[in-house]
């Protein structure tokens, strides 16, 4: 075979192999993506923290929706079943396998310093959705899209200041601690008990977002414990108290006050139903947001650093049945 004729072949094995090539592998060129420039599919790594929750199946679809093939990306969906050294592996394979965008659901507000370090000395933008994280150095994130957590447990103590007598005994059912989701909502209860000297929290406990581990705590309770209000920081945990209250023959909504979060479609029609007094939105569906922030980064604008979603509450006096219907998660 002709020298020139060789040299064809090998230029076309090279430029057949770059293109079937995954991703980058580990210790070549660092920020390099998979595709070249110019209508390219865009490949993002996104680590989930679980499916531990109603919200949180609304979250994943959302980003599913959001990432598909026709609107031109990848998605790479890890699911880390609520522990947060999953989510680093997550990262360090999205690393390795050289994905455009890395996008993170932290769990808990600690302990990212050193992975995300990886990854921006790889040269990967790192997105965070949902929840925060604490870091001392702020670039190691391009941006954040969330709820202010903060604001919505202030929302469920200013329903309870309008709506509910000055001596009240709560029943907490927290997040997985150290959330941001639980932190926030946590305070805001925190900060009314302590501007109210009727107001006592007689239980405390985190069920983890988790619905069977809201109804086994309910279950759990001492049987002369006596409470007037469920604070409930998920629709899924407070599913399961209704469960665990009904199978008492404690009637959910009229003989105990029922507050939660989330706002999602079936916890709605518990509202509507008056099994649920109050229900503070959180909206899940983020992978619209996060697709923008990256269409900004594509076109080497500066996304802003913290972006709210906008959020209302409910109450069986406000809601009704069309927004119920209407509601898309
Ligand atoms: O409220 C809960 C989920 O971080 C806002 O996590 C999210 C919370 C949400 O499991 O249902």
């Amino acid at each position: 075979m002709k020298k020139g004729t060789m040299l064809c072949l090998a230029l076309l094995l090279a430029l057949l192999l770059g293109a079937c090539a995954p991703a980058r592998t580990p210790g070549t060129e660092a920020g390099a993506s998979v595709h070249e420039a110019g209508g390219r599919e865009i490949v993002v790594g996104f680590s989930q923290v679980g499916a531990e929750s109603d919200w949180r199946l609304g979250n994943t679809q959302s980003m599913i929706d959001a990432f598909s093939a026709q609107n031109g990306y990848r998605l790479i969906l890890d699911d880390a079943q609520n522990k947060q050294e999953r989510q680093i592996t997550a990262i360090r394979n999205f690393i390795n396998q050289g994905v455009d965008y890395i996008v993170l659901a932290p769990t808990t507000e600690r302990g990212w310093e050193t992975v995300l370090g990886e990854a921006k000395a790889a040269g990967i933008p790192v997105i965070l959705v949902d929840r925060r994280i604490e870091v001392e150095d702020e670039d190691l994130y391009v941006c954040w899209v969330g709820s202010d957590f903060r604001r919505e447990g202030d929302a469920a103590a200013a329903w309870m200041e309008e709506h509910l007598p000055e001596e009240l005994r709560i029943v907490h059912l927290q997040g997985n601690l150290g959330s941001s989701a639980q932190i926030g909502r946590s305070e805001g209860l925190a900060d009314a008990v302590a501007r109210h000297p009727g107001w006592t929290v007689v239980f405390e406990a985190p069920g983890d977002f988790v619905q069977a581990k809201g109804q086994e705590l309910i279950e759990s309770l001492p049987e002369d414990l006596e409470y007037d209000v469920i604070y409930a920081e998920n629709d899924n945990m407070a599913f399961g108290a209704i469960d665990a209250l009904k199978k008492a023959g404690i009637r959910p909504g009229k003989d105990v006050v029922l507050l939660s979060f989330d706002a999602g479609g079936r916890a709605l029609r518990m509202v509507l139903g008056g099994e649920i007094n109050l229900d503070v939105e959180c909206n899940p569906m983020h992978g619209p947001r996060v697709r923008s922030v990256i269409e900004l980064l594509e076109r080497g604008e500066t996304p802003a650093k913290y972006t709210y979603v906008e959020e209302t509450w409910f109450d069986a006096e406000t809601l009704t049945a069309a927004e119920v219907d209407s509601r898309g998660y």
